[in-house]
């Protein structure tokens, strides 16, 4: 991205939050030798700051902020809800940008074909599916949301292609964004700390239908599976400045594309292709990812349904998201430790049955409520981390055996063995699902930390139990 970059030579830029986006935004422009200074509410970001030869000014202490053409702001912190930062607010006083590290992207190429994607749940899966099937025809760059910064990116070749995956907090600041297709998925209440409430949450995700490229009709792709998206997807049709086509993967709704028992039908195109053939992406949310991906390509870059299947069928999913990692005689070990609430894990529960679940760490508001409805699914709770005893009281309350293991080591080692004596118990195999509806930080230091913990863990398992 440097030499589009240098076109900013001359103008100054501030960076505010050093994390993986703040930190690759700055970086990208010094190397592009365009003027950044940068901060961060905390020491040690700062030091690594120092360490990359950035230029640091405590932009909250009455700092000149004159002739900053923007504050460039990690989506992380706070520009509306709660409260606005302290210099967000100055900024904006005076007059000055507060963008995304996408939108500074997007001003400056405005035409390299994108497609954003957005929801509350399976963005990630979809944002790769879609970049690991176009990659086999384009130069594809995936980032955003997903874990790598767009300022990480190479600028695609010429006919190339960016899908980015969308967070609520970044498309607040992204006004040019200009998608050749727009996929929406899902909108359920989250985040709702930074938007005020389930209205500003939906106006948030909306924004993804905000900016157009120039001279084109875009394709907004959405799954009116919940009320909230079947009212956008109205009100977009409504505005006739996009081509809208509708997926249904987990309602009965009428729409474009449907999916019933895992096959997609394309009514427009008299398409069927069986999405239960890729193992790996099982259960209708995984079935509602793969339709919005097959409904953005087909109908987007005239992928073939031919093409499609080929390439989804080889898709081997996202780590940590639901993950397949070892089949032992006939059960399956999922690893879906990105699940760090009680919501994220229904998506894992409702799509498996006779569980050995592995679920805790550090609790979040509300618990395990909600899942009340799948405890027939679970053959064996194994507890750990902080949440152990409350989530010992619930388990007790919904009639689910279990046990405190207190540690992913211990908890693999229990529901291995259980769940290879019980293989022959009525109602099947069953699977062990490590699905731990709380976030990691009490033993580990991400989810990704705890996934391969337990990845590790499962790959050392014996088979002849
Ligand atoms: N900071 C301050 N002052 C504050 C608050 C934070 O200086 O008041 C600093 C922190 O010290 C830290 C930095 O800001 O150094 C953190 O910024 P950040 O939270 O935006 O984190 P990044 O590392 O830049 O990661 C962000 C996304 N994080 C969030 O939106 C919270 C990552 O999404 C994304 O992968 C990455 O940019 C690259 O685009 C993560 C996420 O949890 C996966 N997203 C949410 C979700 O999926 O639900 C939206």
């Amino acid at each position: 991205m440097s030499a589009l970059l240098a076109n900013l030579q001359g103008k100054k830029y501030a960076v505010l939050g050093l994390g993986r986006t703040g930190m690759s935004a700055a970086r990208a422009l010094k190397k592009a030798k365009v003027d950044v200074t940068v901060w961060d509410n905390h020491e040690e970001q700062r030091a690594a700051a120092q360490r990359a030869k950035l230029e640091l000014c405590a932009f909250e202490e009455d700092v000149d902020f004159k002739g900053i053409a923007a504050l460039v702001l990690s989506p992380g912190i706070p520009h509306n809800f709660p409260r606005p930062h302290p210099v967000v607010e100055r900024a904006l006083k005076l007059e000055i940008p507060v963008i995304s590290d996408i939108e500074l992207l997007r001003q400056l190429d405005p035409d390299t074909p994108l497609i954003g994607i957005t929801g509350t749940n399976g963005k990630s899966t979809t944002t790769a599916l879609v970049g690991h099937i176009m990659a086999q025809h384009r130069d594809t760059q995936i980032g955003g949301n997903i874990g790598v910064p767009v300022m990480d990116l190479k600028r695609p070749k010429k006919d190339g292609l960016l899908v980015f995956e969308l967070s609520s907090y970044q498309l607040e600041l992204t006004p040019s964004l200009r998608p050749q297709v727009s996929v929406l998925l899902n909108i359920t209440p989250d985040h709702l700390d930074r938007h005020g409430d389930i209205d500003g949450y939906i106006a948030a995700k909306k924004r993804i239908f905000d900016s157009r490229p120039h001279d084109e009709m875009p394709l907004a792709v959405i799954c009116i599976d919940d009320d909230n998206t079947a009212k956008i997807a109205d009100e977009i049709r409504a505005s006739e400045t996009w081509t809208v086509i509708t997926v249904a993967a987990m309602s009965e709704r009428k729409a474009d594309i449907t999916v019933e028992d895992g096959i997609l039908k394309d009514a427009r195109a008299e398409i069927e292709i069986d999405l239960n053939k890729n193992k790996r992406m099982g259960g209708v949310h995984n079935h509602q990812n793969a339709a919005a991906a097959y409904a953005a390509l087909h109908y987007g870059f005239d992928l073939s349904s031919k093409d499609f299947e080929k390439a989804y069928n080889k898709f081997e999913g996202l780590r940590h998201r639901q993950y397949l990692v070892r089949n032992i005689n006939g059960v399956p070990y999922v690893n879906d430790s990105k699940a760090t609430n009680a919501q994220a894990s229904e998506r894992a529960l409702v799509s498996l049955r006779n569980i050995y679940w592995i679920v805790g760490g550090q609790p979040k508001d509300g618990g395990l409520e909600g899942l009340e409805q799948y405890s027939e699914r679970i053959r064996h709770a194994f507890l750990i981390g902080e949440a152990a005893e409350d989530f010992a009281i619930w388990m007790e309350r919904n009639n689910i055996d279990f046990e405190i293991s207190h540690t992913v080591d211990i908890a693999v080692a229990q529901a291995h063995q259980m769940a290879q004596q019980r293989r022959g118990a009525p109602g099947g195999a069953g699977a062990v699902l490590f699905s731990p509806a709380c976030a990691s930080f009490d033993q580990y230091k991400s989810f990704e930390h705890r996934g391969d913990h337990f990845e590790e863990l499962v790959l050392k398992c014996e088979d002849d139990l």
